[in-house]
């Protein structure tokens, strides 16, 4: 009785904007921020009840609208694993979210809490991790947030301050599996397992001209002043950090950022010719997207994009050279054989030519729909999977069973052949699975393992940059009253509904040499999204044209 009274009193605070239906979509939910204090109050709820649900283990709750408009804002849920909350539970979210009244609420709650046996009423406690990204509307929408929690009996908020997303679901993992969460744990172990990578680099390579500097667009976002702390910590790398969101030095995401350079192919602001042939960088909003880009010194601010599914090719040529010295010594028979099945996730979106590149390297690639759930999830089935969108979100997770057979390698080699090339490749391994972030892509993690690799192999962005060639692309929107009238299948390569339109995009398709389109209804705007890829940049554009005006 307690319960329910303190949750009306509570909820009927923060009455839900009339006439407006969210839905717990990719990103969570997402919207302008001046209307979402419910919205966030009530997720605050949710994420109470997951830990409540979870036997008391954190969860986290972030607040940030990524790489949209600074007006905007949003909230997602991060599960104990630190990865994004269950699918299971988005049907929930989503009636939370849009219950007009706060008795209907109540209800919903607590039919929820009998469904799903919930311990609920203060016989359990709960744990909530906060934090937000810079957004004006991020403080108030905290606090919305913090109320929320405070209303299910037993659970507790931990506000976590300005942070970029990577790093709350990074503390969300550390602290379930009893490690060091805070932001200055993270701190240090990016930058111990960086230093570590660093005095693995081969002897022949290290004493190369390597250019030591990258430029980094921060996206006027939480991601430059993170970044800016982190590099205190790192002699020998030298970032110079552009677009950092101090005062005066532009907005948040507008002409700026990972997503405006990856769909743009031209300079953010800040970045001009004086920059040609630089190793230039650009993360997003919240810092869990990082492209590179290198400003070609011919053609005003065009650039050479350097998208994720080059950075997922340089990480699987690394880890693929580990790999095979570790073979090489295990055939021998002197070593415990180490279980390291090794897989690429991609979607539809990657492009055409670095798919080839990866198969031509021997390696298993494999498809999921958008949306970095599907990724993380598929990758998470391999010793080692690496999952990459286009657009630059990405990781690589290492499972335990690798993890542990790969500690016990170390001992034994530091026994028998210390110093080994065999010993510094399982180094290189055990390194590069603490630097990158296991719970969800982090730009800053990512950029660290970027910059050692290139030191390790010697490579200069352009040599990086001409690994392959991507296959020209275009990408086009189309409004439609009703997205959901397009079906697919296959990690959405087919349509299935409406019929007949599968069939047009075959037709379209076959008139291009190397052409390759699929259309699909888009998670996280009221559009149908066309792609398309061919041997020209006119036929690409040519086939999306086509293919989109059937869409219409
Ligand atoms: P939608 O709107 O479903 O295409 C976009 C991105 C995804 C992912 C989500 C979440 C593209 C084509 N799509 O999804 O990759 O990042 O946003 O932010 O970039
Ligand atoms: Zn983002």
């Amino acid at each position: 009785q307690h319960q329910r009274e303190i949750l009306l009193r509570s909820a009927s605070a923060f009455p839900p904007p009339p006439g407006v239906k969210l839905s717990y979509g990719t990103a969570g939910f997402r919207a302008e921020g001046s209307i979402l204090a419910s919205t966030v109050f009530r997720t605050g709820v949710l994420a109470a009840l997951r830990s409540l649900k979870m036997g008391g283990a954190t969860v986290g709750l972030m607040i940030t609208a990524s790489h949209n408009p600074v007006r905007d804002n949003g909230v997602k849920v991060a599960d104990p694993s630190g990865g994004m909350m269950t699918q299971r539970w988005e049907p929930f979210a989503d009636a939370i979210a849009n219950v007009p009244t706060a008795q209907d609420l109540v209800q919903l709650v607590f039919d929820f809490v009998k469904e799903e046996e919930i311990p609920f009423g203060g016989v359990c406690s709960a744990e909530v991790l906060l934090g937000r990204d810079t957004r004006p509307s991020g403080e108030s929408l905290l606090e919305a947030a913090k109320q929320g929690i405070a209303a299910v009996v037993g659970a507790v908020a931990i506000d976590m301050g300005v942070l970029t997303t990577p790093q709350l679901h990074w503390m969300v993992r550390c602290r379930n599996k009893r490690r060091k969460a805070s932001e200055s744990d993270y701190y240090t172990q990016l930058s111990s397992s960086f230093k570590q990578l660093m005095d693995l680099i081969p002897k022949e390579t290290a004493i190369s001209l390597f250019d030591t500097t990258v430029l980094v667009d921060g996206a006027n976002g939480v991601g430059g002043e993170k970044l800016i702390e982190l590099k205190k910590m790192l002699p020998g790398l030298e970032i110079h950090v552009r677009n950092t969101g101090k005062d005066g030095e532009g907005i948040l995401n507008e002409g700026v950022g990972a997503d405006f350079v990856q769909k743009e192919k031209i300079t953010p602001h800040s970045f001009d010719l004086d920059d040609a042939g630089r190793r230039c960088a650009s993360l997003d909003g919240d810092a869990d997207r990082l492209v590179y880009f290198c400003i070609s010194s011919a053609c005003g601010r065009k650039i050479d994009l350097i998208d994720g599914d080059k950075i997922l090719s340089l990480f699987a040529l690394f880890i693929k050279e580990q790999l095979t010295i570790l073979k090489k010594e295990e055939s021998k028979g002197m070593t415990d054989k180490l279980p390291s099945r090794l897989g690429i996730v991609q979607t539809a979106y990657a492009n055409g030519a670095s798919t080839d590149y990866l198969r031509q390297l021997g390696l298993e690639v494999v498809f999921t729909p958008t949306g970095v759930k599907y990724l993380h999830e598929k990758a998470s089935e391999y010793d080692i999977g690496i999952y990459f969108e286009a657009n630059g979100h990405g990781t690589i997770l290492f499972s335990e069973q690798f993890i542990w057979g790969l500690e016990s390698l170390n001992i034994q080699l530091a026994s028998n052949s210390p110093g080994s090339d065999y010993q510094k490749a399982a180094l290189r391994l055990l390194s590069a699975s603490q630097l990158i972030n296991q719970a969800v892509g982090d730009a800053l993690s990512g950029l660290l393992l970027v910059e050692a690799i290139l030191r390790h192999i010697g490579w200069s962005i352009e040599d990086w940059s001409k690994l392959y060639q991507d296959l020209p692309s275009r990408q086009l929107k189309v409004k439609v009253v009703d997205r959901s009238v397009v079906v697919t299948s296959n990690a959405e390569t087919q349509v299935v509904r409406p019929p007949g339109l599968q069939e047009v995009i075959d037709a379209e398709t076959a008139k291009h040499s190397h052409g390759r389109c699929f259309v699909r209804p888009s998670g996280t705007e009221d559009v149908v999204r066309v792609y398309a890829e061919a041997s020209t940049q006119e036929a690409a554009d040519a086939l999306a044209q086509s293919v989109a005006r059937e869409v219409d």
